[in-house]
Formats: structure tokens, sequence, C-alpha cells
């Protein structure tokens, strides 16, 4: 990329809001603006920075300019922000007359791509620029904010000033032979490692939460076939997405959809129901459905209350043996209780949605549902209290809140245990510090056994390069652009 021209774009969506703004950078920016904009009191070229300026492109619209100087503006560059009247023919023929001036349009993320390279972020705060756009509620915007300020910056720092350490101690071991090696220079070593991994491990582990955050915790609706998962997802989605039939094994791969409670974005994944079957399609529809609930954060199992009691007790023993309590949050649906004998006038009893629970053993009476809620509430309690049982109809909405609500109480205990913990939220950084992991154990391992110690620094050196790779010590042209050209134009 070439950052010795100057280049132009509109920084805001055009066509919405009463102002636009173009953003104008490089070493050209103040003459070039000069060029198209007539001040009243002096040029911007002859203005110091931070001053704001009244001025006219004749003929077009009557403006307002920003002026930044070296190395006090975003891009580290000379700059002008000049805003005009948000209509798109005024800031399309401001564009034509910047670039007859000598301003070339800027690409995606450009502006942020200059500010990296002139050493005014680094590259994960630059990542973060994005997220900050992209956020659309408080824990997004708080998860891009925090590593805008260089939350990430500041753990790797010290991640690389204690591996800088161990660095050193192996050097001055080198200087001895391997049999004046001490034991309590290993001893001392490996214990520094550890906890470099430790803190790796701290890092990786906020990555389920992290992304969850930013891009929506997932949720896998999973259950029996025809036991009304899709008829669930529309429910919860206020809209007809998934096809809905009484023919078991209607859904055969999954369907996705967001949507938001509360401020909080769900990635609500609808699956293929589990049954035993031969059809081919729609056992790679099952075990899509397995590996969904696996990665989901939240899983709502969904069973038919019109079923017999044995065969929903070992539909419960299938779930529960493959969610994960201590990452996962479950939520059983005993769905369809509106077919019950005795529903209307039951839930028009308990129309508060009091469903029950072992603190609340007060059972309707009518309702065939009894037994089996008891039961689900004696095996779910053995495996964990905090499981979520809820008696619902999809089809008529029956308890929706109740789910809503529970989902929602999850997650938003999940970000207030995680309190102000670094988060992290880009896939790119994760990987890169599962691997910077794995080669921090081969050097622990190889100084556990004595390996030579040159092989240990090999190891020790990738370790550094990975993490130098996430604030962009370490990078390529090609990662750059993969980063910044997922920018919009103008930032
Ligand atoms: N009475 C009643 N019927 C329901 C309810 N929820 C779903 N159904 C019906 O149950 C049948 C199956 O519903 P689906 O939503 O397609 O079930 P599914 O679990 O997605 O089924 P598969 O995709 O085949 O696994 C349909 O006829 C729905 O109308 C409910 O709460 N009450
Ligand atoms: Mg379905």
């Amino acid at each position: 990329m070439n950052i010795s021209n100057t280049i132009c774009a509109p920084a805001t969506s055009v066509g919405t809001g009463a102002i636009s703004v173009i953003r104008v950078s490089g070493p050209d920016a103040l003459a070039v603006t000069d060029r198209v904009v007539a001040f009243r009191q002096g040029a911007c070229s002859s203005s110091q920075g931070y001053s704001l300026k009244f001025g006219t492109v004749p003929d077009v619209d009557d403006v307002l300019v920003s002026v930044f100087r070296a190395p006090h503006s975003y891009t580290g560059e000379d700059a002008t922000e000049i805003s005009c009247h948000a209509s798109p023919y005024i800031v399309e023929r401001i564009m034509e007359l910047l670039s007859e001036a000598g301003a070339v349009p800027a690409e995606s993320g450009e502006f942020t791509r200059r500010a990296f390279v002139n050493g005014r972020m680094d590259l994960s705060q630059a990542e973060a620029v994005a997220d900050l756009i992209a956020s659309s509620n408080e824990a997004s915007h708080h998860v891009a904010m925090h590593q805008l300020r260089g939350g990430i910056s500041t753990e790797l720092q010290e991640l690389r000033s204690q591996l800088l350490e161990v660095t050193s101690l192996m050097e001055l071991e080198l200087d001895f032979s391997e049999e004046e090696l001490e034991f309590a220079d290993r001893r001392q070593l490996v214990s520094l490692l550890d906890s470099c991994i430790a803190h790796i491990k701290r890092l990786t582990d906020s990555f389920r939460l992290g992304n969850a955050i930013r891009r929506g915790v997932p949720v896998a609706i999973v259950g029996a076939t025809n036991t009304g998962k899709s008829t669930l997802l529309n429910a919860l989605l206020g809209e007809e997405r998934a096809i809905v039939s009484p023919v078991a094994g209607t859904t055969r791969d999954t369907v996705e959809e967001v949507f938001n409670i509360d401020g909080t974005d769900f990635r609500l994944i609808d699956t293929a129901g589990i049954r035993e079957t031969s059809d081919e399609v729609e056992n790679i529809g099952i075990d899509r459905t397995f590996e969904k609930l696996m990665l989901a954060d939240s899983v709502i199992a969904v069973f038919d209350l019109d079923s017999p009691a044995d065969r929903l007790s070992s539909e419960l023993q299938n779930v529960l043996k493959r969610v994960n309590l201590r990452t996962q949050q479950l939520v059983i649906v005993l769905n369809k209780a509106d077919l019950l004998e005795g529903f209307e006038e039951a839930s028009a009893d308990f129309a508060s949605g009091t469903v029950p629970t072992s603190e609340n053993s007060q059972i309707p009476a009518e309702l065939r549902v009894n037994k089996i809620v008891t039961d689900f509430n004696n095996i779910v309690s053995l495996a964990d209290n905090k499981i979520d049982v809820i008696v619902m109809s999809a089809k008529s909405g029956y308890n929706l809140e109740r789910l809503y609500k529970a989902l929602s109480d999850h997650q938003k205990a999940r970000i207030a245990d995680a309190g102000t913990a670094t988060l992290v939220a880009n896939a790119r950084h994760y990987n890169a510090l599962k691997a910077a992991s794995r080669a921090l154990s081969l050097a622990r391992s190889g100084i556990a056994s004595r390996t030579p110690t040159d092989l240990v620094s090999q190891d020790l050196r990738e370790a550094l390069y990975h993490l130098g790779t996430i604030t962009g010590e370490i990078t390529t042209d090609e990662v750059l652009g993969n980063i910044f050209s997922k920018f919009c134009i103008g930032k």
C-alpha cells in the first residue's frame, strides 16, 4: 500500500441525516482542501491544527472544515474533515473536486490502516475500531472500547516481558555446560512458563464469552423430531422463518437467525430433530445438530408433553449426556402444553406462568404434566439445579416470556461474572494465542526433559512470534489486507 499520496472518502453514509463528513488525509491534505474550498479567513495550509474554518465550495455548498496537523490526527498525517449538507449530489461533487485537486479515493479501512502504519495504534486496536462501529449493544461496545484502549495490548506486553525473562535466563545458561545447569534454574524456568501458559489460558477461555458478545450468543434448539423446535424458533423470532409441519424430520439442515432480547444479540439455531433414521440427508442434518449443540452457549432442549413418559426420560438422558453444564446453559422446554386436558383452566389459574420447580412444588393437579414435570425436575436437580424447566406452548406463545427471560438472565450473569477482565473477542487473536500456548508447552517440556537450550529457544521465539502477530509487530501485507478490507470506506 502506498501511503505517500493523499486520500479522500465520505466518512458518513450518504443520504441519511442532515450533515455528511468527507475526510482528506495525507501529505497534501491541506493544500488539496484549499484548492476545493474557498475560505474567507486564511487557507488550511496556514491554519493551526484543531482549528475549524468556514468556507464555500463554489456553486456547491457552504462547508465547515476541521484542520488536523501531523502527527495529531487519526491517521497521524495532515488531515481535514469537510462537513457539508448530506445530499448525495453535494458529497459526490465534492469528492470529484477533491480528486481533480490531487486526492485519490481511499480504499476500505485505509484511514485506519494508515493510523496503524504510522504507529497511532497497534493492530488489535485498529481491529477494535471496526468492532466499535459494529457494536450494537452495551456489552459489545464495552468489549470493543476495552480493546481500543489497549486491553489486549497490555496483556500481551505482560506476557512478552515474562517470556523475555525466560529467554534471558536461558541465555545465561547457554554459557554453562549441560552438567553445570542448576536444577533450581530449571524449576524457575518451568514455573515461569507455567504462569505464562496459565495467563494465555485465561485469555483463550474468555473467547467463548467474548465471541458471544461480539457475534451474538449461539443458542441451539435441539430435541426429538416433531417436538416443535421450528415452531419455537418462529415464536421466538416473531416471524415464520422455519418450515413447520406435522411430518417428522421436516427440518433437515440448520436454520440460523439473529434476534435481540433486551439489548443482547442471540444467534438462534434450529436443528434437525434427533431420531434413528436410514435417510442419508437427514442423518447429515442430525450430525450437524450435535455439532451445533456442542458449540452453543445456551441449549434449548424441546420435549413433546404429549409423548409417553418413558420416551421423554430417555430423550432427556440423551440431552444431558451431550450438554456440558459447566460451560453451557440448558433450558428444558416441555412443549405443547395446550394439548393437555385442562390446560385452558390451569393456564388461567396459573396465568403468572407458574411452573412447578423444586422451590415451588405447587402443581396444577388437572394437568397430566404434573408427573412429567416432577420427573424432569428430579432428574434435573440431580444434574444441576440451575437448569430451567419451562412448560410451554410454542403454538400459543404460553410462557414464551419465561424463555426470553431465562436466556437473557443467564447472559447478563455471565457478563457480570466476567467483570472488567479482558475478553478475547476476535478469532484471529484467539488462534494466535492458542499457537503461542502450544509453542510454550513444547518449550516447557523441553526444559523439563533437558532438551538442548537452543531447541527450547526456538519454541520460545515461536511463541513470541505468535503473540507479536496480534498487535501487528509482526505482520504481512496479506494479513493487513484481510483485516482492513472488511472495514467500511472512510474509516
Ligand atoms: N398443539 C401444539 N402443536 C405444536 C406446538 N408446537 C408445535 N406443534 C406442532 O407440532 C408439529 C411439528 O412442529 P415443528 O415445529 O415442525 O417440529 P420440529 O421439532 O421442528 O420437527 P422436525 O423439524 O421434524 O424435527 C407441527 O404440526 C406443529 O404445528 C404446540 O405448542 N402445541
Ligand atoms: Mg423443524
